[in-house]
């Protein structure tokens, strides 16, 4: 069968290269001509483990083409981007044009699947009443559903294959139609429901990630003033059969977690308390983190900060708190110099240096990100390079602590 899929992104092009890969003749479709051009060469531009085989490989076996507009095909699935507005709603503007991107080569029978992660609701009142005014009955004429994307960037390829899947459609026949599509291929379970279920099924996941974080987080700053190890009662907590407290940590970033639970709160700010205060709770630890150095450096100190990617091992800076911290001790007008192996210049606005420049004749080395190169660092190195060993780790990452430096943790933090 044909496939063509809108949005060659994070999601998109592993989705598409995976379809390809499963006997679907597959039509990638991306705004971004260099991306699309560059693709037909079997050339990616995004980086996640595996792609640029796979992708090299479909192209040349021609089950995979990239296109700037969609093509006739017997399902279409959309996996653009969705922004947040300056009040934190969700931005539709993407999903919205797509799916009218669709309507030139659109034919009945034809089935839709909404990928891209949007507020409860959206498929049924925002997509749905689009194919409508252009003449085809939604559940009828055409089948739409929503299916989210739940996979972890750096095994993506992986888990497209593993994870259940969440498929819910604007009626039965649509939810049928559109889990038989994921069904060529996935291995975990296709688990069938209705539109608004999958939406909020899958805002609730990351919810529950962020809600979580926020627990351990205001946990930290609980623990601070009573003099308790907070890293250590959360690894006794989660002794317990039924616990699971997260990790503390600089903050929560990502284009998912950071994000996400405001598509359920725009919908229900009055009910919506839990979720609203680990927002807040998680985005106020970049202010925590730089209250934790002024006890230890003053204003003259420098600053080597690592990592700036939201996580570890990854190069994406999105919502990365980080960042965040890196700009309020610049504001402050601390000297910070900022290392990351992934981060290229091009994706800051502060100038990135390296290893060496960074430690140089630094006070306080700060562990933002837990990326496995800082978990066994050459302590004796550090020592070299720094004017005092200082190590403030907000990741809990380090693995081979050493006698000659000061190392904090938040289940240490100075005194
Ligand atoms: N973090 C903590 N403490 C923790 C775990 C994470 O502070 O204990 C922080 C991380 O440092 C990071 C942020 O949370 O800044 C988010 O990281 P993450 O690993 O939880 O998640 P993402 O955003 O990379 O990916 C999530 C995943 N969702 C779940 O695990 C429920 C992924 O499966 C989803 O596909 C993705 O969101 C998405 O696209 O929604």
């Amino acid at each position: 069968s044909k496939l063509c899929v809108v949005g060659l992104g994070y999601i998109g092009l592993p989705t598409a290269a995976v379809f390809a890969e499963n006997e679907w003749q597959v039509t990638g479709v991306d705004v971004n001509s260099l991306a699309v051009e560059e693709l037909n060469k079997g050339k990616v531009i995004i980086e996640e483990n595996g792609l640029d085989e796979l992708v090299k490989k479909v192209v040349k076996e021609k089950k995979f083409v990239a296109k700037m507009s969609p093509v006739e095909a017997d399902v279409f699935i959309i996996a653009v981007p969705t922004p947040h507005n300056p009040d934190l709603t969700a931005n539709l503007k993407h999903v919205e044009s797509a799916v009218r991107s669709l309507l030139p080569v659109l034919k009945k029978e034809n089935t839709i699947i909404i990928e891209s992660t949007i507020p409860p609701r959206t498929t049924r009142d925002v997509v749905a009443p689009i194919l409508d005014e252009a003449g085809f009955k939604p559940g009828e004429d055409v089948y739409l559903a929503h299916c989210p994307e739940r996979v972890l960037p750096g095994r993506i390829l992986i888990e497209l294959y593993e994870n259940n899947r969440i498929v819910g459609g604007i009626n039965s026949i649509s939810t049928k139609k559109a889990a038989d599509v994921y069904r060529t291929f996935v291995k975990g379970k296709v688990l069938e429901t209705n539109a608004e279920s999958a939406e909020m099924s899958k805002l609730m996941e990351n919810t529950y990630r962020d809600v979580n974080i926020a627990l351990a987080n205001e946990l930290t700053r609980i623990s601070e003033g009573l003099n308790i190890d907070t890293l250590e009662v959360i690894s006794l907590a989660n002794e317990h059969p039924r616990v699971n407290v997260h990790q503390p940590g600089p903050g929560v970033g990502g284009h998912c977690l950071a994000v996400d639970p405001y598509f359920i709160i725009e919908k229900d700010p009055e009910n919506a308390k839990l979720i609203s205060n680990a927002r807040s709770i998680n985005e106020s630890m970049p202010e925590f983190v730089v209250n934790q150095l002024r006890k230890v450096v003053d204003s003259s100190s420098k600053i080597a900060a690592f990592g700036l990617a939201y996580k570890g091992n990854i190069d994406d800076v999105r919502e990365s708190p980080a960042i965040k911290i890196v700009n309020q001790l610049q504001f402050e007008g601390y000297k910070v110099e900022a290392y990351d192996p992934y981060v290229k210049q091009g994706q800051v606005d502060f100038k990135l240096s390296s290893y060496e420049d960074a430690l140089k004749d630094a006070e306080v080395m700060l562990i933002l990100t837990d990326h496995n190169e800082f978990k066994n660092i050459n302590w004796s190195e550090v020592n070299r390079l720094m004017k005092i060993p200082n190590v403030l780790d907000t990741k809990n990452c380090v693995e081979n602590q050493s006698e000659i430096i000061h190392y904090f943790n938040f289940g240490n933090l100075y005194e």
